[in-house]
């Protein structure tokens, strides 16, 4: 019988220094491949892992405005500086599990898919299938994308995963961030935020409306937009999503063994 398919975000805030352009955190990201590592030997899943981009992909990409398309000349060298930069904060990871015989098999969504204004629109993902049923795990991550409208765009991971679940239907869907979830009030500047513990169609729109864009430099619109496209992926496969603090020791391997975390629970 087929095992069911979870998603997992390691996001760009925990695996890089966010202050520092093109700067990894080698021990973070060991210690979140090693909790991967752990709850997959547990087995009873299929798993697609996807790496935001951090400060390899949001600095550059706001420098250039890649975000916006091919503005000038100049857009054609950023576009590729931050293609190029996002490639090898994933082959850092690929290569950690490498040494670990973890076997991520690295898929560019640049390579295999493309957007109409933001959002991805045509791809083939039959290779991410099969790699799944030769026994790797594939690895995508936010990237710069051919656009038809704007030239060139970035597409966060969680983009690629929208596009992804609408074929393969995962089960879960679990988003790492640096916080523990979603707040009711931006927990940066209100000591009284608390955590949504749970969202679905009776308070996304309010939480939605409630939740900052993003503050720092992020191109792909943080918070708010990592949650609307995650709920529209809960409801388009039927499955649930989690936004969780990975940061925290411990929470990703929870999460993916079904124990419970302090996080933000997303259901249709
Ligand atoms: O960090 C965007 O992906 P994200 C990555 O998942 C780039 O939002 C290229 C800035």
């Amino acid at each position: 019988m087929a095992k069911p398919l979870y998603l997992v975000k390691i996001g760009g805030s925990v695996i890089t220094d966010t202050t520092r352009i093109t700067t990894s955190r080698k021990g973070e990201i060991l210690r979140l491949v090693d909790e991967i590592i752990r709850a997959k030997e547990k087995g009873g899943f299929d798993l697609i892992i996807g790496n935001g981009g951090g400060s390899f992909g949001h600095i550059i990409a706001k420098q250039y405005n890649v975000q916006e398309g091919l503005l000038s000349s100049e857009s054609y060298r950023g576009a590729l500086m931050v293609h190029e930069a996002v490639s090898k904060l994933n082959s850092e990871i690929v290569d950690i599990a490498l040494e670990k015989n973890f076997y991520l098999f690295p898929f560019a969504p640049s390579s295999f898919a493309y957007s109409a204004d933001r959002r991805i629109v045509e791809g083939d993902i039959s290779p991410i299938k099969r790699a799944i049923e030769k026994g790797f795990i594939p690895i995508v991550y936010g990237d710069t994308m051919i656009d038809s409208q704007r030239g060139v765009t970035i597409i966060s991971t969680e983009e690629v995963f929208r596009f992804i679940s609408m074929q393969m239907k995962p089960e879960k869907i679990i988003v790492g961030t640096e916080v523990d979830g979603v707040f009711d009030k931006n927990p940066d500047e209100n000591r009284d935020a608390r955590l949504v513990e749970k969202i679905n169609s009776d308070n996304i729109h309010s939480v939605l409306s409630s939740t900052d864009g993003a503050k720092k430099i992020d191109v792909t619109g943080g918070m708010k937009s990592k949650l609307s496209i995650l709920y529209e992926m809960v409801k388009s496969s039927n499955s649930t999503g989690y936004i969780a603090n990975a940061n925290t020791p411990g929470v990703i391997e929870k999460l993916l063994l079904s124990e419970k975390v302090a996080c933000t629970t997303v259901n249709p």
